[in-house]
C-alpha cells in the first residue's frame, strides 16, 4: 500500500492503483469520458484519450491524466483547483468543437455523458467552432452508428476487442479524420459483428445505439385492422423499473403487464412460457444425443450447446463453422414463441397470420437481428416475430403515453402463452438456462421427483465455469457425472470452446449467453454505466422470483402440456422439429 494525500485528505491505495481509483475510495469523483472500469467482467478502458480528469500533481509542471497515473508514496493530488477547472472545461470545449450539435434529436439526449459534462462545466458557448468531421451513417438491424458523434473514447473497442473477442471495431486514420470504425470503414452488417450490443452499452455519447422500432410499433397499435401482440424476455422485467427509479432486480413484472395493455397491445404473453417450450425440446435432444452417443453412435455430437443467445449463435457461425453440428437445434424462445403465435395460436383464434404482429420487449439488440433472419418467415416472408423493442424503447413509449408507471395496479399476463414456471424466468441469468435444461433432464432421465431444484453448482458469475451434476442412472454409464460448462462474455465463450475443441476440456453440456451476467446484462437495457453491481442484482431479481413459483420445472408448465397434447404430439416430433428446431450457417 502507498499513502498519499488528494485535495488534504490522507489515503492509502493499493501500488499500482490509479488517482481516480484511490480518490473513489475517498468518495471523491473524478469526471472521465473514456475511462471506464467493470469491477468483475475485467473490463477497463484506460487509453486515457480524452484528458477530462486531469488533476494536479505536487511537483508536476503539466495536469496529469488521473485515469492513467499510478499512486505513488508521499504523492499530493488536487483535484479541484481553478486551474484543473478551467482546463477540464477547455477539454470539453475542445470535444465539443467537433461534435455535432443536434443534442435535441439525438438518441442519448438525457443520458450523454459529454452532455451531462457540459452541463456540469457550465459551457456556455463552443469557443473553438471550426471544421465537423462527417461520417456516413451505418445502419444494421440491431445496430446504428452515429460516427460523427464518436468522440475517440475507445470504450467500444476495448469491449468488442478484448471481452468479446470479435475484432470488430478498431481506431483507424489519423488526426481529424481519425474514428473507430470496423476494418477498411466497412458497415456492421459486412463484418463479423454479433450484435451483442456491448459497444452500445459502454457507449458514452451518441455514437452507437439501437436500430429504434418505436414509431412502427406505434403505427401498427394505432392500425385497427392489426392484431398486435406482444411477448417480454425473462431479463425485462427486473430492469425496466430502474427507468423509474426502482432499485435494479425489483420484479415490476404486473406493472409491466398493465403498462403493455394501457400501450394498446391486444394480448399481452410471455417469453418464459416459450422459454419452457425451449426446454421441452431441449433437454429432450440432450437426452437424445447423450443416449445415443453411449449405444456407440458415431455421427452424435456432444458435448450439446444452448442455441437461444442470437450474438453466440451469430458468433459461432463466424468462428467455430467446423463445429454448425454441435449446437442445440431448438430456436431461441422468441423464436419458438413467433412460430406458435403465428402458426398455431393465430389459426386456433381464426385470425388471418398477415394480421397478427408479433412483438418482442427484449433486453437484447441481437434479438433484432434474429427476428429478422430469413429462416424464420414463412415462404411469403412474414416473420414469426415482426420486431423486438429494446428494454430502453419500451420505457421511453411508456414515459411518452404518459402513463404513471409507478403508480399502476398489478396485472396478470395473458394465455395459453403467458403463464411460466420458474425455469423459464431464470433463463434471463448466466446458468439459468442450463439449470432449467438440468431439473427437467434429471427427472425425465431418473423417472424420480428432484428433493430440490436448485442446482446452486451451475450458479454464479464467474466467467467460466465447469460443475458436475449426479444423475443416477446417467453417471453409471457415462462413468462420470453429468459435466456442464458456462461461460457468459463471448471471449469467455471462446476461452471453453476452444478447450473442447482441442480435447483440453470435456463436458456434456454447454451453456453460453454472449453478455456477461447473461441477459440481464443485455445491451438493451437500461445503460448500467459501468456498474456491475446493477447486473448481478438483476440476476438475483430473476432467481428470487424463480423461488417463489409454485412450479418451477418447464415440464410442469400446464399450458406447454396442452399445447404437445393439442398440437405437437410429443417433444422432437415431426411437427415439433418443423415448427421449433432450425439449422445454422457457416
Ligand atoms: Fe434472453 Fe432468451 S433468456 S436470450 O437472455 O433463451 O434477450 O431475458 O428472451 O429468446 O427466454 C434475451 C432474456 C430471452 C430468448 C429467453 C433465451
Ligand atoms: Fe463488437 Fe458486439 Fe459491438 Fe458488434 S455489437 S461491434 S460484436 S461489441
Amino acid at each position: 500500500m502507498v499513502k498519499l494525500i488528494i485535495d488534504g485528505k490522507a489515503v492509502e491505495a493499493p501500488k499500482g492503483a490509479t488517482i481516480v481509483a484511490a480518490a473513489k475510495s475517498l468518495g471523491i469523483t473524478i469526471p472521465t469520458l473514456c475511462h471506464l472500469q467493470m469491477g468483475g467482467v475485467g473490463y477497463k478502458n484506460d487509453c486515457a484519450s480524452c484528458r477530462v480528469c486531469v488533476v494536479e500533481v505536487e511537483g508536476r509542471r503539466n495536469l496529469a491524466p488521473a485515469c492513467a497515473t499510478p499512486v505513488y508514496d508521499g504523492m499530493v493530488v488536487t483535484t479541484n483547483s481553478m486551474k484543473v477547472m478551467q482546463k477540464r472545461k477547455t477539454v470539453l470545449e475542445l470535444l465539443l468543437s467537433d461534435h455535432p450539435k443536434d443534442c435535441l434529436a439525438c438518441s442519448k439526449n438525457g443520458e450523454c455523458e459529454l452532455q451531462d459534462l457540459a452541463m456540469q462545466f457550465g459551457v456556455r458557448e463552443i469557443r473553438f467552432a471550426g471544421k465537423e468531421s462527417t461520417y456516413r451513417q451505418d445502419v444494421s438491424p440491431s445496430i446504428i452508428r452515429d460516427i460523427d458523434k464518436c468522440i475517440m473514447c475507445r470504450r467500444c473497442e476495448t469491449m468488442c476487442n478484448v471481452i468479446q473477442t470479435c475484432g470488430v471495431l478498431s481506431g483507424v486514420n489519423r488526426g481529424f479524420e481519425a474514428v473507430v470504425a470496423p476494418a477498411f470503414e466497412q458497415d456492421l452488417e459486412d463484418t463479423a459483428c454479433t450484435y451483442c450490443g456491448q459497444c452500445v452499452a459502454v457507449c458514452p455519447v451518441g455514437a452507437l445505439h439501437e436500430a429504434d422500432h418505436t414509431w412502427r410499433l406505434v403505427k401498427d397499435l394505432a392500425n385497427p385492422a392489426k392484431k398486435v401482440v406482444v411477448q417480454v424476455a425473462p431479463a425485462v422485467r427486473v430492469a425496466l423499473g430502474e427507468e423509474f427509479g426502482f432499485e435494479p432486480g425489483t420484479n415490476v413484472e404486473g406493472k409491466m403487464i398493465a403498462a403493455l395493455r394501457k400501450l394498446g397491445f391486444d394480448m399481452v404473453f410471455d417469453t418464459n412460457w416459450s422459454a419452457d417450450l425451449t426446454i421441452m425440446e431441449e433437454a429432450s435432444e440432450l437426452i437424445d444425443r447423450v443416449t445415443k452417443k453411449l449405444a456407440g453412435d458415431e455421427d452424435v455430437k456432444l458435448p450439446i450447446l444452448t442455441s437461444c443467445c442470437p450474438a453466440w449463435v451469430k458468433f459461432f457461425e463466424h468462428n467455430y463453422p467446423d463445429m454448425l453440428d454441435v449446437p442445440s437445434t431448438a430456436k431461441s424462445p422468441q423464436q419458438m414463441f413467433g412460430a406458435i403465435a403465428k402458426n398455431v395460436w393465430a389459426k386456433e383464434e381464426g385470425i388471418d397470420k398477415k394480421d397478427l404482429i408479433v412483438v418482442s420487449i427484449m433486453p437484447c439488440l441481437a434479438k433484432k437481428y434474429e427476428a429478422s433472419r430469413e429462416e424464420f418467415a414463412d415462404k411469403d416472408g412474414n416473420p414469426d416475430v415482426d420486431y423486438s423493442i429494446s428494454t430502453r424503447e419500451l420505457a421511453k413509449l411508456i414515459k411518452q403515453a404518459n402513463i404513471n408507471f409507478n403508480g399502476l395496479d398489478e396485472e396478470e399476463v395473458d394465455n395459453p402463452l403467458g403463464s411460466y414456471t420458474g425455469a423459464g424466468v431464470i433463463f434471463g441469468r448466466t446458468g439459468g438456462v442450463i439449470e432449467a435444461a438440468t431439473r427437467t433432464a434429471y427427472e425425465w432421465i431418473t423417472g424420480d421427483t428432484l428433493e430440490s431444484v436448485d442446482f446452486t453448482v451451475l450458479r454464479g458469475m464467474e466467467s467460466v465455469r465447469v460443475a458436475e451434476v449426479s444423475i443416477p442412472g446417467l453417471d453409471e454409464k457415462l462413468g462420470s457425472k453429468f459435466r456442464i460448462g458456462i461461460a457468459h462474455g463471448l471471449g469467455s465463450a471462446r476461452e471453453l470452446l476452444d478447450k473442447i475443441r482441442s480435447g483440453e476440456e470435456t463436458v456434456h453440456a454447454i451453456e453460453i449467453m454472449a453478455c456477461k451476467g447473461g441477459c440481464v446484462g443485455g445491451g438493451g437495457q437500461p445503460y448500467h454505466h459501468g456498474d456491475f453491481g446493477v447486473i448481478v442484482k438483476r440476476a438475483a431479481g430473476l432467481t428470487s422470483i424463480d423461488e417463489g413459483k409454485e412450479l418451477r420445472k418447464s415440464h410442469e408448465n400446464p399450458y406447454i402440456k396442452e399445447l404437445y397434447e393439442k398440437h405437437l404430439g410429443k417433444p422432437m416430433s415431426h411437427k415439433a422439429h418443423d415448427i421449433l428446431h432450425t439449422e445454422y450457417f457457416p
